[in-house]
């Protein structure tokens, strides 16, 4: 008798335990299939750092032809960006978006007269 009760509680413990796994998993494939678009457009986020007298990175990638974000931000001083022949520009801090739909490289630089090296602070901007 107690072997039997013993085979039981055993069955009913895989049993629950292959129930909380397939549970699991259905939770992680609805999870995963939800954050994928935000991700995608997050992608297109780019992090611009200033600080005397340089950005964080010389170069920066972002996809044509969809809304690029850009966060900027003067860790160090007091500057801003441009970027050559576009119309966009933030000073000192702050989050604006622009679509370039042409391909190409394009010149960042710092829009602020910020010291001896302004003319140093300069990134590129791969637009693929
Ligand atoms: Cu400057």
């Amino acid at each position: 008798m107690k072997k039997t009760w013993g085979l039981l509680i055993s069955a009913v413990v895989v049993s629950a335990a292959l129930a909380g796994c397939g549970g699991d998993k259905k939770e992680t494939a609805a999870g995963g299939d939800q954050p994928a678009p935000a991700t995608a457009s997050a992608e297109n986020t780019i992090s611009i750092e200033a600080s005397n007298w340089k950005f964080n990175s010389d170069t920066f990638e972002a996809k044509a032809g969809e809304p690029i974000t850009i966060n900027f931000k003067s860790t160090e001083g007091f500057h801003g960006i441009g970027i050559e022949g576009l119309d966009f520009d933030i000073q000192n801090e702050g989050s604006k978006t622009i679509t370039i739909d042409k391909a190409g490289e394009y010149k960042i630089f710092c829009n602020i007269m910020c010291g001896p090296d302004h003319d140093k602070m300069v990134a590129t901007l791969v637009v693929k």
